[in-house]
């Protein structure tokens, strides 16, 4: 008998179909009811009409929205006061493939894992036959010069990129080449370069020496780029270094991006930014310049960077979307723009990695589709007649529409699940994979 090849059979997936299958006919009906009320309400509204569009075609872009997975968020983070991985979770980046698969094969709105290097090793082909045969692909490959590894010649402890010797900066930009090689023979078209490079005490380093040897360094990586690859330069105002740190701000990023090219892009961490900082406003500003390549999507309450997207300033994270779908109706227009990256960068310490994963995807999803019910014709006037009291109730009327139906709508119809965290619950996936995995301390789970 001939054996169907993959890409007749389709790619295996971590769960049953019948699991999927059962849940959502139970939920079906009840959906269908909640869509069309969402529909009478829109048309009441008068929504669908001013925007000229339909409820099928928010849905298709919907569809079309996708994030990324971090493969370092498919395992438990945790602090640097410990780590508390639970049973079942992922020991080496397959098994991190097979637990992506799933977020993707419930959610259908990730099916893209972006991998750093060298927490994630593996021999390319095999890398590639995986993620082929779990229906995934590779995004932005990401270094990491952040952290010295065992057996590593010369140490990071005082920089990178912008490290005072010649010989350390080789070695950080060699590390970048090689991930860029790996990435190629994985198909990404992606370098995200992120420092941790700064100092923790005035004095300790010359502010204007330390960034022009990083902008030094980047164009080293920058000329090795292949022709149809980005670079992604992302910012962080503090942490690990505590008193300075090279690349701190946009500002800064796209000072180094105008530098290299136009490939390099600035990548816009949410979570990188002091309290209160106008992020939609930054969006805005690269996506102007032509210089936003991504964002990694994350949420911040005080000074962290890896809570999960929209968990604590949802509205905010709709106003980034706005800034982002006002610039794809425009680039639709003038067929310019290439749409940025959207990655997931969120540490999970407490809850379930693959459950705060799809939880992502949906929150995410959210803001987009929400975003899609802004009038922004009906803004730009109320703009350029000044009535700020009008111009917010357009951006409320589009943040307070309860989208749950559309999403989960968009899923049903490609496949995934309407209850997906129901589902995954269920389906005891843990309990069946804590069985299979053999726990590594040392290795296991995310930041590692
Ligand atoms: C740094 O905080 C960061 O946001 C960078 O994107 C890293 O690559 C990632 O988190 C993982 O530590
Ligand atoms: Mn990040």
């Amino acid at each position: 008998m001939r054996m169907p090849h993959m890409a007749e059979r389709g790619p295996e997936l971590p769960m049953q179909r019948d699991l999927i299958d059962r849940s959502n006919a139970s939920l079906k009906a009840r959906l269908a009811l909640d869509l069309e009320s969402l529909r009478g309400s829109l048309q009441r509204s008068g929504t669908l009409l001013a925007l000229d569009t339909t409820l099928e075609e928010i849905m298709d872009r919907v569809a079309g929205f996708e994030v990324v997975l971090p493969s370092w968020g498919l395992g438990t983070g945790g602090t640097r006061f410990g780590r508390f991985p639970g049973p079942g979770e992922p020991t080496s980046i397959f098994e991190k493939l097979e637990d992506a698969a799933l977020v993707q094969q419930l959610t259908r709105g990730a099916g893209a894992v972006s991998l750093h290097v060298p927490w994630d090793s593996g021999a390319s082909r095999a890398l590639s036959e995986c993620a082929q045969g779990l229906g995934l692909r590779f995004d932005a490959m990401n270094s990491n010069t952040f952290q010295d590894q065992p057996g590593q010649r010369l140490s990071y402890k005082f920089g990178s990129l912008s490290h005072p010797e010649s010989a350390v900066r080789r070695q950080a930009i060699d590390h970048n080449l090689e991930v860029i090689a790996i990435g190629e023979a994985i198909g990404s078209k992606a370098l995200s370069v992120w420092i941790g490079d700064g100092s923790d005490t005035p004095g300790q380093s010359n502010f204007r020496r330390s960034l022009e040897r990083v902008a030094d360094s980047l164009a080293e990586i920058y000329k090795s780029l292949p022709g149809d690859w980005k670079l992604f330069v992302e910012y962080k105002p503090y942490e690990p270094a505590f008193y300075s740190t090279v690349i701190q701000d946009w500002g800064t990023a796209l000072h180094l991006c105008q530098g290299l090219g136009d490939r390099a892009h600035v990548l816009v961490d949410l979570g990188h930014h002091l309290p209160g900082t106008n992020i939609e406003q930054i969006v805005s500003r690269l996506i102007q310049v032509g210089r936003l390549g991504g964002v990694h999507l994350n949420d911040s309450k005080y000074g962290d960077d890896d809570l999960t997207a929209g968990s604590i300033r949802p509205f905010q994270l709709f106003l980034i979307f706005c800034e982002l779908v006002a610039a794809e109706r425009e680039a639709r227009k003038s067929r310019q723009m290439s749409s940025p990256t959207y990655l997931i960068d969120q540490s999970h310490n407490t809850r379930d990695p693959i459950e705060a994963l799809i939880v992502t995807v949906e929150e995410a999803r959210r803001a987009y589709a929400k975003a899609l019910f802004v009038d922004f014709e009906r803004l730009a006037e109320l703009q350029d007649a000044s009535d700020p009291v009008l111009a917010e109730l357009v951006l409320k009327n589009a943040f307070e529409t309860d989208v749950r139906p559309v999403l989960a709508a968009v899923r049903l119809r490609d496949g995934g699940a309407i209850d997906p965290i129901g589902i995954f619950r269920e389906s005891g996936y843990r309990l069946a994979k804590a069985r299979e995995r053999k726990p590594d301390w040392k290795t296991a789970g995310g930041m590692v």
